[in-house]
């Protein structure tokens, strides 16, 4: 009996995202199944029994009638969910280890340069001034962390590890040790309330577009010896309002922003961010999908399906995440 193929179909642009870096990883680990990569004429569709994806343009996945599982090569799915002919089979996005690791690193660096007052040190030392500033301990800071996932959760610990207070939301409610847990849209005030430096690692869906806007800036707190609180998003760049950002920066509501996504990717060369003194920019890159760990990480799911067990992080079409 065939076993059927993987087609890969892989949009990225970037290196890490190069389609035939991607075969080359999956022929390695699909040892005894064709994989094919997308778009290939001469193919059958039949053939095709699983594909693995990153940012599919709409209606590509739409022709395999005999598909019989989606993995998104990365942990976020907005780009599947606005495919309206999407095929009805479960679609797996990625939670490893590795991935949240990386996750954890950039939320950490972001959270200490802004702590340890690291664009005032590096412009002090580019224009050779002696003028130490009081550094104050981890624990005058408030860490609110948007999104209590795979990656939110465990930024959320290694923060408390370093000794912020931490704070958290999700929809549905949680219990971490050592952090306070807010959920729904009765706990949104709350949360905000306590933030002085705000994290976001919400998914993009229908309940969170935009959800970084200027009134969520007001909400956040000054009392903290940074003063105007901060932003730092790695979620989507769908989350948040771009202009209200901007104006937020420049009126003083928040004091600076790490931003590592956009509503346009790649960000625009006229876009004021990439020049804006309060703004440390990142060009998506918070979390790459390594490809030998999801390449291996969609193996082992296949080999489980196909043994009859369950899939594991399968995403909730009605939520969107
Ligand atoms: P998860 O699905 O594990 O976690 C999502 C979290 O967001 C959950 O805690 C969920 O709540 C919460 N959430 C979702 N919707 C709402 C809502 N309406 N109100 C309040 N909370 C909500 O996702 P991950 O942690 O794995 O990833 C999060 C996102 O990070 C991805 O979707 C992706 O967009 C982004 N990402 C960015 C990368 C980068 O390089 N910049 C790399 C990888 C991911 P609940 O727990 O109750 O379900
Ligand atoms: C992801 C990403 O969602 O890389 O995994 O953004």
């Amino acid at each position: 009996m065939s076993k059927g193929a993987l087609a890969l179909l892989v949009h990225g642009g970037t290196e890490n995202w190069s389609p035939q870096r991607w075969k080359v990883r999956f022929d390695d680990v699909c040892r005894d199944r064709r994989v094919l990569l997308l778009p290939d004429p001469a193919l059958d569709p039949a053939e095709v029994y699983y594909a693995a994806v990153w940012k599919p343009k709409p209606g590509e996945l739409a022709a395999f009638g005999n598909l019989r599982v989606i993995f998104n090569l990365g942990a976020g799915v907005d780009a599947l969910m606005a495919d309206g002919s999407l095929p009805d089979v479960p679609l797996v996005r990625v939670a490893v280890d590795d991935l949240t690791e990386r996750m954890t690193e950039y939320v950490v660096l972001h959270v200490l340069m802004h702590h340890r007052q690291e664009p005032y040190l590096r412009e002090s030392q580019r224009v050779r001034r002696w003028a130490p500033r009081y550094q104050w301990a981890a624990n005058a800071l408030t860490i609110g962390i948007m999104g209590l996932g795979t990656l939110g959760a465990a930024a959320a610990r290694a923060l408390r590890g370093l000794g912020f207070r931490v704070v958290g939301w999700s929809r549905s409610g949680k219990r971490i040790d050592g952090i306070t847990c807010f959920h729904g849209a009765a706990g949104l005030d709350a949360f905000l309330r306590e933030t002085n430096i705000l994290v976001c690692l919400l998914p993009l869906t229908q309940d969170t577009r935009h959800i970084l806007d200027r009134d969520v800036f007001l909400k956040l707190s000054r009392a903290s010896p940074l003063g105007a609180p901060v932003l730092i998003n790695a979620g989507r760049g769908g989350l948040q309002n771009e202009v209200d950002i901007l104006h937020a920066l420049d009126d003083g509501t928040l004091g600076a922003a790490s931003l590592d996504v956009y509503e346009t990717e790649p960000l625009p060369e006229d876009s004021p961010f990439w020049s804006h003194p309060r703004v440390v920019l990142t060009p998506h890159n918070a979390a790459d999908t390594d490809a030998d760990e999801i390449s291996k990480y969609v193996a082992r799911q296949i080999g489980r399906f196909e043994a009859g067990e369950p899939l594991d992080n399968v995403v909730d079409r009605e939520r969107g995440y």
